[in-house]
């Protein structure tokens, strides 16, 4: 199923490009300056005012703060995706295969009760209520990329905390070498589970030390609330230096198994879609360059400029180590 296709940045106008370019600006100073985390007297002016109002969240849904992190990596420093354009041009199968799909038909996703279930190689596998999940250990906001393979990318300012902290208090067995993500694939709430677009649940997977590495983030939150359903709610993952479609959305399962397991976009199309899926501007898609990319909200429509896309989407010094000595072209 050869789903996915190139983003060529004119089909949607943003609500960015038509704002008018002084208050863009405004929004993009103030977006500079939430991500350094200073606060003060900027806020007086309207232009200001408005700036914010268009970044951040607009308050309908719960609040989840954390402290900054400190883990390496975690505060990139560039403007934040708008919040309203992070929440209404998403990847999420599970609700139609258009870009605004998710956030017409994600209404229907019921995320309380939710349980996700510790299995396999693991000496405490278990159940975990959302609720626990949420409080094993303390929130931290994070501002990570994501870079979709289709071309485009964003930069969120995402909620949760290190995968590896869920990971070490149910003890991986010696032969664990993968880490499964299965998500939920109700076809009462989501309408697409059912079509043969892809194998259902939507399942993805990291290798052991790609699961512990800290940058590795169990997603609970976005810019200071509770993810919107069509970014995943309640939990996902977010894997900030590979394409998008590994960060799963919705995880109802985390197995621990000892062979790398199969993949959704892999299943689909084996060819187009490997296991590792790193950010890598050498390497291209079957069908399509990964040279360049187009940073959602950034204007220009027709004429958007493309910015060069970084290896492992600039976070090559915190997470290159990992794949010494791999060839990268082979393990795409
Ligand atoms: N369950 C599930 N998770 C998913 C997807 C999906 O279709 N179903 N799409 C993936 C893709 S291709 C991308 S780019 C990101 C998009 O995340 P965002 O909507 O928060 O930007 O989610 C990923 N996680
Ligand atoms: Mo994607």
């Amino acid at each position: 199923m050869l789903i996915h296709s190139r983003d060529d940045g004119f089909l949607h106008p943003r609500s960015s490009e038509i704002t008018p370019k002084g208050v863009y600006e405004g929004r993009r100073d103030m977006l500079r300056w939430m991500a350094g985390g200073v606060a003060g007297a900027a806020m007086a002016s309207w232009a200001a005012r408005d700036a914010l109002a268009q970044a951040a969240a607009p308050g309908k849904l719960a609040p989840l703060a954390g402290a900054k992190s400190a883990v390496p990596g975690a505060q990139t420093m560039e403007k934040l995706t708008d919040y309203k354009d992070a929440t209404s041009y998403n990847n999420f199968y599970e609700f139609g295969t258009d870009k605004g799909d998710p956030v017409k038909n994600a209404g229907t996703l019921k995320t309380r009760p939710w349980t996700v279930e510790v299995e396999g190689l693991v000496k405490k596998p278990g159940k975990y209520g959302i609720e626990d999940l949420l409080k094993l250990s303390a929130q931290e906001e994070r501002i990570y990329r994501l870079r979709c393979v289709e071309g485009w990318s964003m930069v969120i300012p995402w909620v949760g905390y290190s995968l590896s902290e869920l990971i070490k208090k149910v003890e991986p067995q010696g032969n664990a070498k993968y880490v499964e993500f299965l998500t939920l694939a109700d076809p009462k709430t989501m309408p697409f589970v059912g079509s043969r677009v892809l194998d259902w649940p939507y399942a993805e997977g990291l290798r052991m030390d790609e699961a512990m590495h800290p940058l590795t983030l169990l997603t609970f939150g976005m810019y200071g609330e509770v993810l919107p359903n069509q970014n995943g709610a309640p939990v996902r993952i977010v894997v900030p230096w590979k394409y998008g479609f590994k960060s799963a959305k919705s995880i109802v399962k985390i197995r621990f198994v000892e062979k790398e397991p199969g993949t959704a976009w892999n299943k689909a199309a084996a060819n187009e879609y490997g296991f590792y899926s790193n950010v890598n501007p050498n390497v291209d898609h079957p069908r399509w360059s990964q040279a360049t990319e187009r940073r959602i909200g950034d204007g220009g429509g027709l004429f958007a400029k493309r910015a060069k896309t970084q290896m492992f989407n600039g976070y090559e010094a915190q997470v290159g180590q990992l794949y010494a000595g791999m060839d990268l072209k082979k393990n795409y």
